[in-house]
């Protein structure tokens, strides 16, 4: 083995297990930590196994001097600067595939929480209020209604897919027109908010998507719309939306990701009409351990000097 593996970031125990056992990797909490180490340890820093959705740029690569591979676990990796690693010849891999089924699994859980109004529902019964003879309200019924997918990419599709089981009409918006079976195209974000009931985020992370979701694409979503987000916080214009959501100007919304995680905006807590999740989009033990496996393959494939089962750069 050439050099040694640095893991950067949170990890699940067994996947930060497994890369101690295989790879002998040491361990940092997060990238700010870096200067930390002394001279000698970072020098013999070949290979850094990365998580989380903090910075990895020029400053932090330049303290490493021998890396050759930052490898993401994740299949986002917006948080790593790919020019930064290009310029130093620094292979990047992330995992795709192996947690698309469990990211579209979740939205489309999210999607139908606030459709059906269960966390308020559930709310009722505990507190009494069904055995005390209240009324549950009427909900929205998902059969039938309109389904907008924003970026159909692998997991874009993989939720189009599912929504369309349970009878939704789905409508996307994606750089250009793909192979679908019937589903709406729109060039245009904005019209596709306008057209639908449910709004999907799915598009990458990253400079080239900051902001998509503005505060046109909000408001054309309008008061009986609900943005569903499980991509980045980045791709919306979070103080649009928050306006947006506190004057009910949007029906609604279910983030599983946002602008400063974990760290959320406090605006957030006070609104009854959002549902709130921790970024668990790829968080079961399967698809977890799948991340991890592929992460470390890419790594041992590194330092072995074999191709890289699934480079970015
Ligand atoms: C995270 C994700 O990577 O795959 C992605 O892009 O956002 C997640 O799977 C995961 O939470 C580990 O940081």
């Amino acid at each position: 083995m050439t050099g040694t593996t640095l893991a950067i970031g949170a990890y699940d125990a067994d996947d930060l297990a497994a890369l101690r056992d295989e790879l002998g990797a040491a361990h940092v909490a997060g990238p700010d930590l870096l200067g930390g180490l002394d001279q000698a340890t970072r020098a013999a820093v070949t290979a850094v196994a990365y998580s989380g959705q903090a910075r990895f740029g020029a400053a932090q690569m330049d303290l490493l001097p021998r890396l050759g591979i930052v490898a993401n676990y994740g299949v986002g990796y917006d948080a790593i600067d790919l020019a930064a690693a290009r310029a130093r010849g620094v292979a990047v891999t992330n995992t795709p595939g192996v947690l698309t089924d469990d990211v579209a699994d979740l939205a489309v859980a999210m999607l139908l929480t606030q459709a059906r109004g269960l966390v308020a529902a559930d709310r009722f019964v505990r507190s009494g209020g069904w055995a005390g003879g209240g009324a549950w309200p009427l909900q929205r019924k998902i059969g039938g209604a309109r389904a907008g997918i924003l970026g159909l990419g692998r997991i874009g599709r993989a939720i189009a897919t599912r929504l369309a089981a349970f009878g939704m009409e789905i409508h996307y918006h994606s750089r250009a027109p793909k192979q679908t079976p019937g589903w709406a195209f729109h060039a245009d974000p904005v019209e596709l908010a306008r057209g639908v009931d449910f709004l999907v985020v799915a598009l990458v992370g990253g400079p080239e998507t900051a902001g998509y979701v503005s505060a046109a694409v909000i408001e054309a979503l309008g008061p009986a719309g609900v943005l569903v987000n499980i991509a980045r916080g980045s791709c919306v214009d979070e103080t649009a939306l928050l306006d947006a959501l506190e004057t009910g100007r949007l029906g609604g919304a279910a983030l599983d990701v946002f602008r400063n995680e974990p760290d959320i905006d406090p605006r957030f807590h006070a609104l009854s009409n959002v549902l709130l999740q921790p970024h668990q989009g790829s968080a079961t033990h399967a698809t977890r351990a799948a991340m991890a496996r592929l992460q470390r393959d890419n790594i041992a494939a590194f330092h072995a000097g074999r191709p890289l089962p699934t480079p970015v750069v």
